[in-house]
Parts: C-alpha cells; structure tokens; sequence
C-alpha cells in the first residue's frame, strides 16, 4: 500500500454478556483481526470498553466487583495474546477499555482507548471527555447509565499521534455527537479518526428518539468528517446486550462525508476499506481551508 493510503478495517463486535470469559471474548477478537489481515487490512477499529459487558448499565455498590471491569495496565497478561497476534500479523489496532490508573496516589478510572502499531506497540492513548448519563442511582430507569459514576472526564485533551507516517486521533462514543470534538482533532492535523461506541437503542428519557438513534450516530459522524475533511472509522458494540439493544452501523466514512463502508449485521463483523489520505486535501484546501476561511474570533463563546 502506498505511503499515502491505508487498508483499513473495523472490527464490529457482537454483544458482550456478564457472564462471557475473558478468553471468549478475546478469541472473537482475534478471529476478526485474521480476517481483517486476510482482506489485505493493515489496522483494525475494535469498539468502545471492547473486552467487557457495558457495565455502567448497572448500578454496582461492591467495590471489587466494580474494579473486576477495569484494566490496571495494558497491555496485561489477559489481553497479550491479542498484542502478540497483532505484531505477528502486522497488524495495528485501536481498542477502547476501562482504565483504572494510580496517579499521584490516587486511584483515577477513564473509559480509554489506545493505538497499537503494526509492532504490537502502543503509541497513543485518549481518555474519553464527553461522559453521559448520570452519577446518582436513578432506580426508575429500567438500566443505568453511570458513566458519570464511574470514571472522570478524560485529561489528556484530543491528541493526534504519527502512526505509520499517519496523522491519527481517537474519540469514543458519545464524544462523536459533540462538534467540538471533530474540530479540534481536525485543528490537530488528523487524518483518520478512530472511534468505538456502545449506544443503545432506548433512551430511557427520550423514548421518542429511539427510531432516530441510527439517523443521530451516522449524522454525527458524517459531519464529522466532511466538515473537518477526515477519514473516520467507526465500530459498534452492536446487538442485544443483557437484555437491551445497542445500535450497529459500524462504518468508514471519506473525507467527504459518503460512507464507504458499513456493517449490516449486529454481530461481530469486519467491514473494510481503502483510505486515500489525498482525498483529505480535497476538503483542506477547498471548502473547509481552515487558515483561509475560518473565523475564530467570533467563535469564543463556544471556548468560553
Ligand atoms: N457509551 C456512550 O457514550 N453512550 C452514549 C449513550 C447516550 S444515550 C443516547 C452515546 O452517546 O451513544
């Protein structure tokens, strides 16, 4: 592949149930980064909290079952074989995880995600800023949704990090509904965005919305990409997770906002395509020349 293309692939995974093992879930993991190496990809998109059941649905009061859901480092030895079959196919991946870190003598918890280079090797790491939901116990929902609870809002702003000789940053889920988010990746110089998610279908507050929450998620990303003339890749956690559906529509969408890819099951499933990193000029030079057309100093309000 040239120099400035990449064969990309994203790694849809199906549900995660709390009673699935580490090494099932592993397993599925690295049958879709095969595949993904058997359709010529050189990097694979894994979702959002990939290696576990999205447990802020539930409302969890023991303390070390609740850190039972978190990784204290990666890679670690539950998750290496995935990092050894990675540098043994030459094949690079971004995977989002809960983090439990110890920082300055405290124990600090992000919903996280890292690049892996086609060595195996870690080279950047996002902790996810946007959290939805809530931090109290709300027991009239019929689930939770504690990310409020149980993590902190990400400190490490939305870096962009060289990989491959490719400008690459990372979102998660719910950052990718903020405009603020794309722009300033795209202010950053990346070229492809990585993304997971776990979006369910039902709102609990906003019934009214669930025929929408397809509509929302490509709308979302789509803009994203078009008005900050980037490639991004998108993976789902899609399918009936413990009872409650979460929405499918993994895809790779071009700098121009057409999706050039997307997944049409709820299970685990591997879409594919050719990125052309010259297509990102077509927008940065043109429509979206930020040095040339943008307006900063009415911006800021949304700064402020
Ligand atoms: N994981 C995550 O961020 N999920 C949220 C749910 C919000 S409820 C519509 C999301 O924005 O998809």
């Amino acid at each position: 592949m040239s120099a400035r293309k990449m064969n990309l692939a994203v790694g849809q995974l199906g549900p995660i149930q709390r009673a699935d093992s580490r090494q099932a879930i592993l397993a599925r993991l690295m049958e879709m980064m095969r595949e993904a190496k058997s359709r010529g990809s050189e990097f694979v998109v894994f979702p959002e909290a990939a290696l576990t059941s999205f447990f802020p649905r539930w409302y969890i009061t023991d303390e070390a079952e609740l850190e039972s859901y978190y990784e204290t480092a990666m890679p670690n030895p539950s998750v290496q074989p995935l990092f050894d079959l990675s540098a043994e196919l030459e094949v690079g991946f971004y995977i989002g995880y809960a983090e439990l870190a110890h920082e300055g003598g405290q124990k600090r918890r992000f919903n996280t995600s890292i690049l892996v280079d086609r060595s195996g090797r870690v080279v950047g790491k996002y902790r996810k800023i946007h959290l939805p939901g809530h931090a109290d116990h709300q027991p009239d929902r019929p689930f939770q949704n504690l990310e409020k609870r149980y993590f902190e809002n990400g400190d490490l702003g939305f870096p962009v990090y060289e990989m491959e000789g490719h400008q690459v940053g990372m979102c998660i889920c719910n950052d990718r509904r903020w405009p603020e988010t794309w722009r300033v990746l795209g202010l950053n110089g990346a070229e492809l965005v990585c993304l997971g998610y776990n979006t369910p279908m039902l709102e609990p507050r906003t019934p009214q919305h669930s025929h929408l929450t397809s509509f929302h998620h490509l709308l979302s990303v789509q803009a994203g990409a078009y008005q900050n003339g980037m490639w991004v890749a998108a993976a789902a956690k899609a399918g009936v997770e413990e009872g409650w559906l979460l929405v499918g529509h993994s895809c790779i969408v071009a700098p121009t906002g057409e999706i050039v890819a997307l997944s049409n099951t709820i299970e685990d499933e591997v879409i594919t395509a050719t990125c052309d990193f010259s297509r990102n000029r077509d927008i940065r030079e043109h429509i979206f020349n930020f040095e040339q057309h943008r307006q900063p100093h009415n911006y800021k309000i949304i700064a402020e």
